[in-house]
Protein backbone atom coordinates (compact mmCIF):
# COMPACT_ATOMS: atom_id res chain seq x y z
CA UNK A 1 0.00 0.00 0.00
CA UNK A 2 1.14 3.79 -0.98
CA UNK A 3 2.42 5.55 2.01
CA UNK A 4 -0.59 8.03 1.02
CA UNK A 5 -3.05 5.40 1.51
CA UNK A 6 -1.42 4.71 5.25
CA UNK A 7 -1.98 8.06 5.98
CA UNK A 8 -5.46 8.46 4.28
CA UNK A 9 -6.64 5.79 6.31
CA UNK A 10 -5.93 7.79 9.94
CA UNK A 11 -6.40 11.11 8.40
CA UNK A 12 -9.71 11.65 10.56
CA UNK A 13 -7.86 9.76 13.91
CA UNK A 14 -7.00 12.90 16.68
CA UNK A 15 -8.23 16.01 14.14
CA UNK A 16 -8.29 18.64 16.55
CA UNK A 17 -11.44 20.98 16.26
CA UNK A 18 -9.91 23.76 17.86
CA UNK A 19 -6.29 24.14 17.33
CA UNK A 20 -6.19 22.45 13.68
CA UNK A 21 -3.95 19.55 12.72
CA UNK A 22 -3.79 16.68 15.16
CA UNK A 23 -3.34 16.48 19.00
CA UNK A 24 -3.15 12.73 19.93
CA UNK A 25 -1.75 12.06 23.23
CA UNK A 26 -0.09 8.86 24.42
CA UNK A 27 -2.51 6.67 25.84
CA UNK A 28 -5.81 8.92 24.85
CA UNK A 29 -8.39 8.00 22.45
CA UNK A 30 -6.96 9.05 19.68
CA UNK A 31 -3.78 7.24 20.28
CA UNK A 32 -4.93 4.23 21.07
CA UNK A 33 -6.96 4.01 18.01
CA UNK A 34 -3.48 4.46 16.10
CA UNK A 35 -2.13 1.89 18.18
CA UNK A 36 -4.84 -0.21 16.73
CA UNK A 37 -4.48 0.55 13.20
CA UNK A 38 -0.93 -0.32 13.57
CA UNK A 39 -1.16 -3.60 15.03
CA UNK A 40 -3.92 -4.18 11.66
CA UNK A 41 -1.47 -2.64 9.36
CA UNK A 42 1.15 -5.20 10.70
CA UNK A 43 -0.79 -8.21 11.14
CA UNK A 44 -1.89 -7.70 7.29
CA UNK A 45 1.67 -8.29 6.55
CA UNK A 46 2.06 -11.36 8.32
CA UNK A 47 3.94 -9.17 10.98
CA UNK A 48 4.04 -10.30 14.87
CA UNK A 49 3.00 -7.35 17.18
CA UNK A 50 4.40 -7.36 20.70
CA UNK A 51 4.19 -4.45 23.08
CA UNK A 52 7.73 -3.97 24.92
CA UNK A 53 7.85 -3.07 28.59
CA UNK A 54 7.52 0.33 28.07
CA UNK A 55 4.78 0.26 25.64
CA UNK A 56 6.74 0.57 22.05
CA UNK A 57 4.87 -1.41 19.68
CA UNK A 58 7.17 -3.38 17.75
CA UNK A 59 5.95 -5.35 14.36
CA UNK A 60 8.50 -8.29 13.55
CA UNK A 61 8.94 -10.55 10.55
CA UNK A 62 11.55 -12.83 11.54
CA UNK A 63 14.49 -14.26 9.63
CA UNK A 64 13.63 -16.66 6.60
CA UNK A 65 15.64 -19.42 5.64
CA UNK A 66 18.39 -21.12 7.73
CA UNK A 67 19.87 -19.77 10.81
CA UNK A 68 18.84 -16.01 11.22
CA UNK A 69 21.97 -13.46 11.10
CA UNK A 70 21.89 -11.61 14.68
CA UNK A 71 21.28 -7.86 14.48
CA UNK A 72 17.79 -7.19 13.53
CA UNK A 73 17.26 -4.32 11.55
CA UNK A 74 14.83 -1.74 12.90
CA UNK A 75 13.14 1.06 11.67
CA UNK A 76 9.79 2.96 12.29
CA UNK A 77 9.15 6.43 14.22
CA UNK A 78 6.16 7.90 16.65
CA UNK A 79 2.61 7.44 16.27
CA UNK A 80 1.80 10.59 19.38
CA UNK A 81 1.55 14.50 18.11
CA UNK A 82 2.33 17.73 19.80
CA UNK A 83 -1.14 19.72 20.49
CA UNK A 84 -2.72 20.85 17.12
CA UNK A 85 0.41 19.04 15.13
CA UNK A 86 1.03 17.91 11.69
CA UNK A 87 -0.24 14.74 9.94
CA UNK A 88 3.30 13.39 9.28
CA UNK A 89 5.61 14.68 12.25
CA UNK A 90 5.69 10.80 13.77
CA UNK A 91 3.63 9.21 11.25
CA UNK A 92 4.97 9.46 8.38
CA UNK A 93 8.38 7.47 9.34
CA UNK A 94 5.84 4.55 10.66
CA UNK A 95 3.38 4.22 7.16
CA UNK A 96 6.78 4.68 5.07
CA UNK A 97 8.03 1.68 7.44
CA UNK A 98 4.96 -0.78 6.37
CA UNK A 99 5.18 0.96 2.67
CA UNK A 100 8.90 -0.17 2.45
CA UNK A 101 7.87 -3.88 3.73
CA UNK A 102 5.39 -3.95 1.14
CA UNK A 103 7.98 -3.12 -1.24
CA UNK A 104 10.31 -5.43 0.07
CA UNK A 105 7.69 -8.36 -0.55
CA UNK A 106 6.87 -7.18 -3.85
CA UNK A 107 10.66 -7.37 -4.83
CA UNK A 108 10.96 -10.61 -3.32
CA UNK A 109 13.26 -9.69 -0.81
CA UNK A 110 14.02 -12.70 1.59
CA UNK A 111 15.68 -10.77 4.76
CA UNK A 112 18.74 -12.83 6.02
CA UNK A 113 18.17 -10.95 9.18
CA UNK A 114 15.21 -9.81 11.55
CA UNK A 115 13.27 -6.85 10.66
CA UNK A 116 11.39 -5.03 13.11
CA UNK A 117 8.65 -1.77 12.25
CA UNK A 118 8.48 -0.17 15.59
CA UNK A 119 6.37 2.92 17.21
CA UNK A 120 7.86 4.36 20.09
CA UNK A 121 5.66 6.01 22.84
CA UNK A 122 5.05 9.65 23.91
CA UNK A 123 7.76 10.96 21.32
CA UNK A 124 6.56 14.45 21.68
CA UNK A 125 6.39 14.50 25.55
CA UNK A 126 2.84 16.20 24.72
CA UNK A 127 1.34 14.43 27.46
CA UNK A 128 3.54 13.66 30.57
CA UNK A 129 6.29 16.26 29.95
CA UNK A 130 9.60 14.51 28.60
CA UNK A 131 10.38 13.83 25.04
CA UNK A 132 10.99 10.57 23.55
CA UNK A 133 9.53 8.84 26.70
CA UNK A 134 9.51 5.30 25.26
CA UNK A 135 13.20 5.40 23.40
CA UNK A 136 14.68 7.46 26.82
CA UNK A 137 12.52 4.24 29.13
CA UNK A 138 14.28 1.54 26.44
CA UNK A 139 17.62 3.08 26.92
CA UNK A 140 18.23 3.68 29.88
CA UNK A 141 17.89 7.38 29.58
CA UNK A 142 15.46 8.22 32.79
CA UNK A 143 14.65 6.37 36.04
CA UNK A 144 11.65 4.52 35.84
CA UNK A 145 10.53 5.44 38.90
CA UNK A 146 10.29 9.30 37.66
CA UNK A 147 9.16 7.89 34.77
CA UNK A 148 6.12 6.07 36.38
CA UNK A 149 5.93 9.35 38.47
CA UNK A 150 5.76 11.35 36.01
CA UNK A 151 1.82 13.53 35.78
CA UNK A 152 -0.40 15.03 32.80
CA UNK A 153 -2.59 18.17 33.13
CA UNK A 154 -5.51 16.42 35.05
CA UNK A 155 -2.72 14.85 37.51
CA UNK A 156 -2.89 11.81 36.52
CA UNK A 157 0.78 9.43 36.90
CA UNK A 158 1.90 7.57 33.79
CA UNK A 159 1.73 4.69 35.52
CA UNK A 160 -1.67 5.14 36.22
CA UNK A 161 -2.23 6.10 32.70
CA UNK A 162 -0.33 3.30 31.10
CA UNK A 163 -1.38 0.49 33.57
CA UNK A 164 -5.43 1.49 32.31
CA UNK A 165 -4.15 0.98 29.20
CA UNK A 166 -2.59 -2.98 29.77
CA UNK A 167 1.33 -2.57 30.08
CA UNK A 168 2.82 -3.68 33.32
CA UNK A 169 4.05 -0.54 34.81
CA UNK A 170 5.84 -2.21 37.20
CA UNK A 171 8.63 -3.24 34.75
CA UNK A 172 8.85 0.13 32.77
CA UNK A 173 13.06 0.87 32.08
CA UNK A 174 16.09 -0.12 30.67
CA UNK A 175 15.89 -3.26 27.83
CA UNK A 176 19.18 -4.20 27.24
CA UNK A 177 18.39 -7.29 26.09
CA UNK A 178 16.25 -5.73 23.37
CA UNK A 179 19.11 -3.41 22.52
CA UNK A 180 21.74 -6.04 21.91
CA UNK A 181 19.60 -7.83 19.35
CA UNK A 182 19.26 -3.86 17.08
CA UNK A 183 22.16 -3.99 14.73
CA UNK A 184 20.26 -0.60 13.13
CA UNK A 185 17.77 1.02 13.52
CA UNK A 186 16.64 3.94 10.96
CA UNK A 187 13.94 6.09 11.40
CA UNK A 188 12.43 7.89 8.42
CA UNK A 189 10.96 11.30 9.44
CA UNK A 190 9.44 14.23 8.01
CA UNK A 191 11.91 17.31 7.44
CA UNK A 192 10.84 19.94 9.70
CA UNK A 193 13.02 22.54 7.88
CA UNK A 194 13.40 23.90 4.53
CA UNK A 195 16.53 21.96 3.74
CA UNK A 196 15.60 19.57 0.75
CA UNK A 197 13.06 22.26 -0.35
CA UNK A 198 15.83 24.45 -0.91
CA UNK A 199 17.80 21.88 -2.26
CA UNK A 200 14.69 20.56 -4.67
CA UNK A 201 15.52 17.03 -3.52
CA UNK A 202 13.04 14.30 -2.07
CA UNK A 203 15.10 12.61 0.38
CA UNK A 204 18.12 13.37 2.36
CA UNK A 205 20.02 11.36 4.99
CA UNK A 206 20.13 12.94 8.58
CA UNK A 207 23.82 13.39 9.71
CA UNK A 208 22.94 14.96 13.86
CA UNK A 209 20.02 15.65 16.04
CA UNK A 210 20.45 19.19 17.84
CA UNK A 211 21.16 18.78 22.02
CA UNK A 212 18.03 20.27 23.44
CA UNK A 213 16.30 20.46 26.79
CA UNK A 214 13.35 21.26 28.75
CA UNK A 215 13.44 23.72 31.80
CA UNK A 216 9.92 24.63 34.15
CA UNK A 217 9.84 27.85 35.50
CA UNK A 218 7.24 28.73 38.50
CA UNK A 219 6.40 31.87 38.92
CA UNK A 220 4.68 32.60 42.76
CA UNK A 221 2.99 35.96 43.46
CA UNK A 222 -0.17 37.00 45.02
CA UNK A 223 -3.09 35.81 44.10
CA UNK A 224 -6.15 38.61 44.43
CA UNK A 225 -9.07 39.86 43.25
CA UNK A 226 -9.18 42.03 39.72
CA UNK A 227 -11.21 44.62 40.88
CA UNK A 228 -10.28 45.38 44.74
CA UNK A 229 -6.69 45.40 44.06
CA UNK A 230 -4.96 48.48 43.49
CA UNK A 231 -2.00 48.80 41.11
CA UNK A 232 0.80 49.33 43.87
CA UNK A 233 -0.54 46.48 46.22
CA UNK A 234 -0.10 43.87 43.57
CA UNK A 235 2.82 41.14 43.10
CA UNK A 236 1.56 39.49 39.45
CA UNK A 237 3.43 36.57 38.61
CA UNK A 238 1.97 36.96 35.43
CA UNK A 239 3.45 40.25 34.54
CA UNK A 240 6.61 38.64 35.84
CA UNK A 241 6.11 35.53 33.75
CA UNK A 242 5.58 37.71 30.70
CA UNK A 243 9.09 39.79 31.02
CA UNK A 244 10.64 36.32 31.40
CA UNK A 245 9.00 35.32 28.06
CA UNK A 246 10.72 38.28 26.85
CA UNK A 247 13.80 37.84 28.32
CA UNK A 248 14.04 34.55 26.84
CA UNK A 249 14.28 35.96 23.64
CA UNK A 250 16.47 39.11 24.25
CA UNK A 251 18.73 36.09 26.15
CA UNK A 252 18.71 33.59 22.96
CA UNK A 253 19.89 36.51 20.68
CA UNK A 254 22.93 36.58 22.38
CA UNK A 255 24.16 33.17 21.30
CA UNK A 256 24.59 32.78 17.77
CA UNK A 257 22.56 29.51 16.48
CA UNK A 258 20.81 28.88 19.60
CA UNK A 259 16.84 29.06 19.78
CA UNK A 260 14.93 28.94 22.74
CA UNK A 261 10.87 28.74 23.18
CA UNK A 262 8.18 29.35 25.57
CA UNK A 263 5.77 28.15 24.33
CA UNK A 264 3.47 26.88 26.97
CA UNK A 265 2.54 28.79 29.82
CA UNK A 266 0.00 28.25 32.49
CA UNK A 267 -1.44 30.67 34.87
CA UNK A 268 -3.11 29.35 38.29
CA UNK A 269 -6.22 29.88 38.60
CA UNK A 270 -6.69 30.99 35.35
CA UNK A 271 -9.42 33.17 35.66
CA UNK A 272 -10.20 36.48 33.85
CA UNK A 273 -11.05 38.40 36.81
CA UNK A 274 -8.44 36.99 39.01
CA UNK A 275 -4.49 37.85 39.69
CA UNK A 276 -2.97 35.20 39.35
CA UNK A 277 -1.49 33.31 42.51
CA UNK A 278 1.38 31.43 40.18
CA UNK A 279 2.39 30.67 36.53
CA UNK A 280 3.93 27.73 35.45
CA UNK A 281 5.93 28.09 32.09
CA UNK A 282 8.42 25.86 30.56
CA UNK A 283 11.83 26.72 28.42
CA UNK A 284 12.51 24.68 25.51
CA UNK A 285 16.28 25.43 24.65
CA UNK A 286 18.94 23.98 22.02
CA UNK A 287 22.56 24.53 20.81
CA UNK A 288 24.39 22.61 19.29
CA UNK A 289 27.32 22.81 21.92
CA UNK A 290 25.76 21.73 25.41
CA UNK A 291 27.94 24.13 27.55
CA UNK A 292 26.32 27.40 25.29
CA UNK A 293 22.87 25.48 26.14
CA UNK A 294 24.07 25.58 29.80
CA UNK A 295 25.01 28.87 29.94
CA UNK A 296 21.92 30.08 27.96
CA UNK A 297 20.02 28.84 30.75
CA UNK A 298 22.21 30.08 33.28
CA UNK A 299 21.77 33.51 32.05
CA UNK A 300 17.62 32.72 31.81
CA UNK A 301 17.24 32.00 35.42
CA UNK A 302 19.65 35.48 36.48
CA UNK A 303 17.07 37.38 34.36
CA UNK A 304 14.13 35.42 35.42
CA UNK A 305 15.01 35.69 38.96
CA UNK A 306 15.86 39.59 38.41
CA UNK A 307 12.09 40.17 36.72
CA UNK A 308 10.70 38.47 39.39
CA UNK A 309 12.09 40.45 42.58
CA UNK A 310 10.91 43.07 40.22
CA UNK A 311 7.51 42.68 40.79
CA UNK A 312 8.17 41.04 44.37
CA UNK A 313 7.39 37.70 43.24
CA UNK A 314 9.86 34.42 43.26
CA UNK A 315 11.15 32.16 40.34
CA UNK A 316 12.25 28.23 40.15
CA UNK A 317 13.53 27.36 37.61
CA UNK A 318 14.45 23.40 37.27
CA UNK A 319 15.38 20.53 34.66
CA UNK A 320 12.92 18.09 33.26
CA UNK A 321 14.29 16.65 30.19
CA UNK A 322 17.95 17.40 28.01
CA UNK A 323 19.71 15.24 25.52
CA UNK A 324 22.79 16.45 24.01
CA UNK A 325 23.96 16.78 20.19
CA UNK A 326 23.44 13.22 18.73
CA UNK A 327 26.17 12.81 15.59
CA UNK A 328 24.85 10.08 13.90
CA UNK A 329 27.11 6.80 13.28
CA UNK A 330 29.45 7.41 10.79
CA UNK A 331 29.67 4.14 8.99
CA UNK A 332 26.12 3.78 8.50
CA UNK A 333 25.85 7.10 7.59
CA UNK A 334 27.69 6.48 4.72
CA UNK A 335 26.09 3.19 3.96
CA UNK A 336 23.14 4.60 3.92
CA UNK A 337 24.52 7.42 1.08
CA UNK A 338 26.02 4.30 -0.91
CA UNK A 339 22.34 2.66 -1.20
CA UNK A 340 21.41 6.59 -1.93
CA UNK A 341 23.87 8.04 -4.17
CA UNK A 342 24.03 11.85 -4.27
CA UNK A 343 21.30 12.43 -1.42
CA UNK A 344 21.97 15.39 0.81
CA UNK A 345 23.55 15.38 4.12
CA UNK A 346 20.87 17.58 6.98
CA UNK A 347 21.13 18.35 10.31
CA UNK A 348 18.25 18.66 12.20
CA UNK A 349 16.81 20.69 14.83
CA UNK A 350 14.11 18.67 16.00
CA UNK A 351 14.63 16.02 18.13
CA UNK A 352 13.90 12.11 17.69
CA UNK A 353 13.38 8.69 19.01
CA UNK A 354 16.63 7.63 17.14
CA UNK A 355 18.56 10.16 18.83
CA UNK A 356 17.98 8.59 21.81
CA UNK A 357 18.61 4.94 20.81
CA UNK A 358 22.17 6.20 18.98
CA UNK A 359 23.79 6.24 22.48
CA UNK A 360 22.75 2.81 22.13
CA UNK A 361 22.77 1.19 18.58
CA UNK A 362 24.31 2.46 15.09
CA UNK A 363 21.24 4.56 14.35
CA UNK A 364 20.57 6.84 11.32
CA UNK A 365 17.98 8.90 9.97
CA UNK A 366 16.06 9.50 6.48
CA UNK A 367 14.18 13.04 5.68
CA UNK A 368 11.88 13.25 3.01
CA UNK A 369 10.98 16.81 2.25
CA UNK A 370 8.67 19.51 3.45
CA UNK A 371 8.13 21.73 0.89
CA UNK A 372 6.42 24.79 3.51
CA UNK A 373 9.62 23.70 5.93
CA UNK A 374 6.89 24.14 8.79
CA UNK A 375 6.13 21.74 11.56
CA UNK A 376 4.33 21.27 14.99
CA UNK A 377 1.85 22.95 12.93
CA UNK A 378 -1.26 22.28 10.44
CA UNK A 379 0.89 23.86 7.68
CA UNK A 380 3.37 20.54 7.70
CA UNK A 381 3.36 19.24 4.43
CA UNK A 382 5.01 16.41 1.67
CA UNK A 383 3.80 16.03 -1.49
CA UNK A 384 2.24 12.17 -2.41
CA UNK A 385 5.16 11.94 -4.80
CA UNK A 386 7.80 12.51 -2.24
CA UNK A 387 6.17 10.03 0.45
CA UNK A 388 6.72 7.59 -1.97
CA UNK A 389 10.24 8.42 -3.13
CA UNK A 390 11.10 8.42 0.68
CA UNK A 391 9.50 4.71 0.96
CA UNK A 392 11.16 3.50 -1.88
CA UNK A 393 14.32 5.21 -0.11
CA UNK A 394 13.60 3.31 2.99
CA UNK A 395 13.25 0.00 0.87
CA UNK A 396 16.88 0.18 -0.82
CA UNK A 397 18.65 0.65 2.59
CA UNK A 398 16.32 -2.22 4.21
CA UNK A 399 17.56 -4.17 1.52
CA UNK A 400 20.70 -3.12 1.83
CA UNK A 401 20.62 -3.78 5.63
CA UNK A 402 19.13 -6.80 5.41
CA UNK A 403 21.58 -8.63 4.02
CA UNK A 404 18.99 -9.59 1.59
O1 LIG B 1 10.76 18.63 20.17
C1 LIG B 1 11.23 18.03 19.20
O2 LIG B 1 12.19 18.47 18.62
C2 LIG B 1 10.61 16.75 18.72
O3 LIG B 1 9.62 17.06 17.77
N1 LIG B 1 10.06 15.98 19.80
MN1 LIG C 1 7.76 16.57 16.74
MN1 LIG D 1 8.75 13.52 15.40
Amino acid sequence: MSVTGLLAEVADVGRDATRGGYSRFVYDHAELTLREWFTEQAERRSMEVETDRNGALWAWRHGSGGSVAPGAVVTGSHLDSVPGGGAYDGPLGVASALAAVDLLDARGVRPARPLAVVAFPEEEGARFGVACLGSRLLAGAIDPDRARGLRDAEGRTFAEVAAAAGLDVAHVGPDPARLAGIGAFVELHVEQGRGLADLDRPVAVASSVLGHGRWRLVVEGEGNHAGTTLMADRRDPLVAAAAVVLAVREVARRYDDARATVGRLQPVPGGTNVIASRVDLWLDARHPDDAVTAALVADVRRRAQELAAAEGCTVSLVEESYGGTVHFDAALRDRLLGVLPGAPVLATGAGHDAGVLASAVPTAMLFTRNPTGVSHSPHEHVEDADAEAGAVALADVLTDLLGA
